[in-house]
């Protein structure tokens, strides 16, 4: 007698590509998909991610049908739904008579063990949708006592002959365009127009059913507009190619008042549910380049994004889980304010940058790390709190890639395994990246007083507090010389302005 196979596809893993899918012989076997309350209320996630998921993960399911796939689709409130993936996947080998069960790996190290621990048989797949395989990048990161993203995207670069020339060496005679991709934006320069993508009944259903289901969750679901099947994928990558990225290397780090996107591809979302194919966007980018449309800082910044960072975050996520998730090496232990859920603070550039987020489950790479980011590690916030309200608030955000950016990158809580240093700064990095600070309720010109930029004194609050540890950064060696040369009035005054600014976090207060 033959095999009956299942594939369990996960809402993140909307690829026909996946192996898991390519195991199956469509005539006999089935796929089954699944919208679950173990996986919506595990964080608070944002409207918006919820509708996307459920949205793409219906249309997907007809898809397949169209390519002759039997699909199972357990949508959230079908009588009999038992709420998790493990027990769904559970249920329906039993009711299909299934001898074979596949899936392709995870994305987050908590499904794969739940999964795992189902009792169910299962057929692993390595996820396909990366350039470097858990295995390749342990293989590298292999006698490293210290992990550099620099020289894991050189190898990256020359391993899949992305920018490189016929001797390996980078095109435009170095590896990294970085100092070339920090310019702010200048007065009168507007942001391209946004793609739009209509919805259709599908989307309309679900943004009804997440309506009424997620009430209690923070952020609104009328500023929906992302794309949700492959189609509207490749419309909103067009878009960029064409409209956003010639800049994009210029302003990727700028950031101005109501503008939440401007340069950016908003892609991450549809990437990282498997809309969109990683290596076709790289090669789409040099393509670019080659033919003169984009200059090489937006060519190289693009990719290294993508074929450095994602890739390096990844590879490191695998690597360290579950450990990694509870490392604190600055032992914070501050509550997450409660103007992250609202953004109701007078800190211009942190309503600002919450305000979209609720808006559009969406921020830039710089207001994630600087502004929120930032804030969060100058006031010693629990690591574990600032994880998962990142994890809940962004439409691309999935324990493999959230994890080590927050974590590691913005509250420097592995020692300093990812990043060589924190990223702390003060308002004046954010003045220059931004026009913020004009209309902020505090002054980024002063420190200390009730009208100083919190910023400020928390910046130096943070060094003082650190010493110990952060002194002996190389990196940090001007910052500690520049504190050094203070007097000694100056050095308490901020101090107290810290001691003052913490006390009314810890009383509940906003800022
Ligand atoms: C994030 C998410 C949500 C909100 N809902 C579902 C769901 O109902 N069914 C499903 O298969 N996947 C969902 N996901 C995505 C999973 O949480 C994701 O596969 C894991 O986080 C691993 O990356
Ligand atoms: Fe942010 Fe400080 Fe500027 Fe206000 S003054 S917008 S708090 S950096």
């Amino acid at each position: 007698m033959s095999v009956r196979r299942l594939a369990l596809v996960l809402g993140d893993q909307l690829s026909f590509e996946l192996p898991s899918l390519l195991a199956l012989d469509v005539r006999r076997d089935a796929v089954l998909l699944a919208e679950v309350a173990s996986e919506t209320d595990y964080v608070l996630h944002h409207p918006q991610k919820i509708a996307l998921i459920f949205s793409a993960m219906r249309h997907f399911a007809q898809a397949l049908r169209e390519r002759g796939f039997t699909v199972h689709y357990v949508a959230l409130d079908d009588p009999g739904n038992t709420g998790s993936l493990p027990a769904e996947l559970v249920r329906w080998v039993s009711r299909l008579g299934i001898d074979e069960v596949h899936l392709t790996e995870c994305g987050e190290w908590r499904l794969e063990k739940a999964l795992k621990d189902s009792g169910q048989a299962i057929e692993w797949h390595a996820d396909p949708r990366f350039f470097c395989s858990r295995q390749a990048f342990a293989a590298w990161a292999k006698g490293r006592r210290q992990l550099r993203m620099e020289y894991f995207y050189r190898e990256m670069r020359k391993a899949h002959g992305v920018l490189v020339n016929a001797d390996h060496t980078p095109v435009g005679g170095a590896w990294n365009f970085d100092s070339q991709n920090r310019k702010s934006l200048p007065k009168g320069q507007k942001a391209p127009a946004l793609a739009h993508f209509a919805r259709d009944t599908i989307t309309e259903q679900v943004l009804t059913l997440v309506g009424q289901r997620f009430a209690a969750h923070y952020g609104g679901l009328e500023a929906f507009d992302y794309p949700v099947t492959h189609g509207q994928a490749e419309t909103l990558w067009q878009h960029f190619l064409e409209y956003a990225l010639p800049a994009f290397g210029d302003y990727q780090d700028a950031m101005a008042t109501d503008e939440p996107f401007l340069f950016h591809a908003r892609i991450s979302a549809a990437l990282n549910i498997g809309l969109l194919d990683v290596r076709r966007l790289c090669a789409d980018v040099e393509a670019a380049y080659w033919a003169k449309s984009v200059p090489l800082n937006a060519a190289e910044g693009f990719i290294r994004q993508l074929l450095g960072w994602r890739e390096y975050v990844r590879g490191i996520y695998w690597m360290h889980m579950p450990d990694y998730a509870k490392r604190n090496t600055l032992g914070n232990e501050r509550a997450l304010p409660s103007f992250y859920w609202t953004g109701e603070t007078g800190m211009r550039c942190m309503s600002q940058a919450i305000g979209q987020t609720l808006k559009h489950a969406y921020a830039h790479h710089i207001q994630r790390l600087m502004v929120t980011g930032n804030f969060a590690l100058l006031a010693g916030i629990e690591p574990r709190q600032v994880c998962d309200w990142y994890l809940a608030m962004y439409m691309d955000a999935y324990d493999w890639v959230e994890l080590p950016n927050t974590l590691g990158m913005v509250m420097h809580a592995d020692g300093g395994y990812l990043g060589s240093k924190p990223y702390c700064a003060s308002g004046q990095y954010i003045k220059r990246m931004s026009d913020y600070c004009g209309d902020c309720a505090y002054r980024v010109s002063e420190s200390t007083g009730e009208r100083a930029c919190p910023f400020n004194a928390l910046y130096w609050h943070f060094l003082m507090r650190h010493r110990e540890r952060l002194a002996g950064n190389q990196r940090l060696g001007m910052v500690y010389r520049n504190l050094d040369r203070m007097t000694t009035a100056k050095r308490e005054a901020l101090w107290q302005r810290g001691e003052q600014l913490l006390a009314r976090l810890d009383a509940g207060e906003t800022l």
